[in-house]
């Protein structure tokens, strides 16, 4: 097992991960910026380094920094969280060839993955159903692409090889438009990204956000722990998940789970990660895979009742897979709300001191957060300041916690986004099941 971890993040899931590594006997070091000394981790961490001052460029993303504490603590790996350097092939590399272990995938992986166009081709190979499109970039060739277009039938999206998360795509409705909104694209992509590869997709009008959940050990092992359903986004931000999505199609369902564990096995893919999916019709269709831990893996966690986190570690070790695939059983519902510091109305950032923190607790009910009472939020970071998970035995019984929870939880002296989670806990169609990606934010707009 890995002697010491760093932890290359910071707030919850700084937290979380080092719960993981204590279950362990993993020792920790916690990294931060100046902002960030009173952080419940730092406290909590074997040693703290404080890594430099409080914007982002400076700290968290500062790759030499990171390094140098990794080496003065002679630390055995790092583990990046989520944000900041997750997904950075480069950062994975330069941590790898400075002798430590990279608690993620290797720096190919990441690399294939964070081009979109190279990993859905390596996907489509691998047998995961994907999106009709372009099969590949789009060259300069109009006459070309004006054909791919009446292939693929409109309305389609554009959307940039470097991009992801939804940055950088643009939804094409007819054919006289497309030939503008590739080459917008393009120089979008060229400047944001510093490449400027586009690839077409049918644009999916009402799908739902439907990713799954897979861990694999670089050794031939590989599983899925099913899947989480995340439609509920404003501005590409999730707000709230559940697991497992509700109402999917049984068969397409089961050969989604089974086509991404093989996916992970073909590709040797090493850790944690997800299949992220648009689900319309009773079908799935991949558009991306995300190669870290993410925020939402507590609902996962609570069904399947794998520490994902720890997996991530015994991984990293060199440890193969501790569990079978028949052995993991899907067991009840959860569900996350995400509680941000930012106003109820305009969702801007309010950080500050809190004055009163107040966690829910009783049976199903989970609360990862970094927050206590006297705690100041900084104005440098993502709003994020908890995750409020409840489970039960049906999707009825986890919400009816997750309200009563939501009733419980006090946050004091900032604003914070419970008053709407409130609403969307008790928001009848929501209670139903299957909104689409659009629901919340035509919600919010009417
Ligand atoms: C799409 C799509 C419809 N059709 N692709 C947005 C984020 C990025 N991960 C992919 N995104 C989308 N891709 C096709 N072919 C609609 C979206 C989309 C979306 C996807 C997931 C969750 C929320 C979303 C909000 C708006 C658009």
């Amino acid at each position: 097992m890995l002697d010491k971890v760093l932890i290359a993040n910071r707030g919850e899931i700084a937290l979380r991960i080092l719960r993981a590594c204590k279950e362990l006997g993993i020792k920790t070091v916690a990294v931060h910026s100046k902002a960030d000394r009173e952080l419940m981790h730092v406290r909590l961490a074997d040693e703290a380094v404080c890594i430099g001052p409080a914007s982002s460029a400076q700290s968290y993303l500062n790759i030499p920094a990171l390094i140098s504490a990794a080496e003065v603590t002679d630390s055995s790996a790092i583990h990046p969280g989520y944000g900041f350097l997750s997904e950075n092939a480069n950062f994975a590399e330069q941590v790898e060839r400075s002798g430590f272990a990279f608690i993620g995938p290797r720096a190919e992986t990441i690399r294939l993955m964070g081009d979109k166009v190279s990993a859905i081709e390596a996907m489509k190979k691998a047998g995961v159903p994907t999106v009709p499109g372009s099969d590949g970039p789009l060259g300069d060739d109009d006459i070309s692409n004006l054909a791919a277009g009446k292939r693929v039938g409109y309305p389609v999206i554009i959307k940039a090889a470097a991009g992801g998360g939804g940055r950088g795509m643009r939804v094409v409705h007819s054919e006289n438009q497309l030939l503008e909104a590739i080459s917008i694209t393009q120089n979008e992509a060229q400047a944001a990204f510093g490449d400027g590869t586009v690839y077409m997709e049918k644009f999916l009008e009402k799908p739902r956000h439907v990713e799954v959940q897979v861990l694999a050990d670089g050794q031939g092992n590989a599983i899925h722990l099913y899947d989480r359903d995340c439609s509920l986004q404003r501005r590409h931000q999730k707000v709230l998940e559940e697991a497992p999505a509700p109402g999917i199609d049984p068969q397409a369902r089961a050969d989604v789970l089974e086509a991404c564990r093989q996916a992970c096995i073909e590709i040797n893919y090493r850790g944690a990660g997800t299949f992220e999916f648009l689900y319309e019709d009773g079908k799935f269709f991949f558009i991306e895979m995300n190669t870290r831990v993410q925020v939402e893996h507590p609902v996962t966690e609570m069904v399947t009742g794998v520490d994902i986190v720890k997996e991530q570690l015994r991984i990293a070790s060199g440890l193969p897979l501790s569990i079978r695939q028949e052995d993991v059983k899907l067991n009840g519902h959860a569900f996350e709300c995400r509680i941000n510091a930012e106003d109820s109305r305009t969702f801007m950032p309010s950080p500050g001191k809190v004055t009163l923190f107040h966690a829910p607790g009783g049976l199903g009910v989970r609360m990862d957060s970094h927050l206590y009472t006297g705690y100041t939020v900084p104005p440098h970071y993502d709003s994020l300041i908890g995750k409020l998970i409840t489970w039960g035995a049906d999707r009825e019984t986890a919400l009816t916690r997750m309200r009563n929870a939501l009733d419980e939880l006090l946050v004091e002296g900032i604003k914070t986004n419970i008053d709407l989670q409130k609403d969307l806990v008790r928001d009848s169609h929501f209670r139903q099941g299957g909104v689409n990606i659009h629901y919340l934010e035509k919600k919010l707009a009417g």
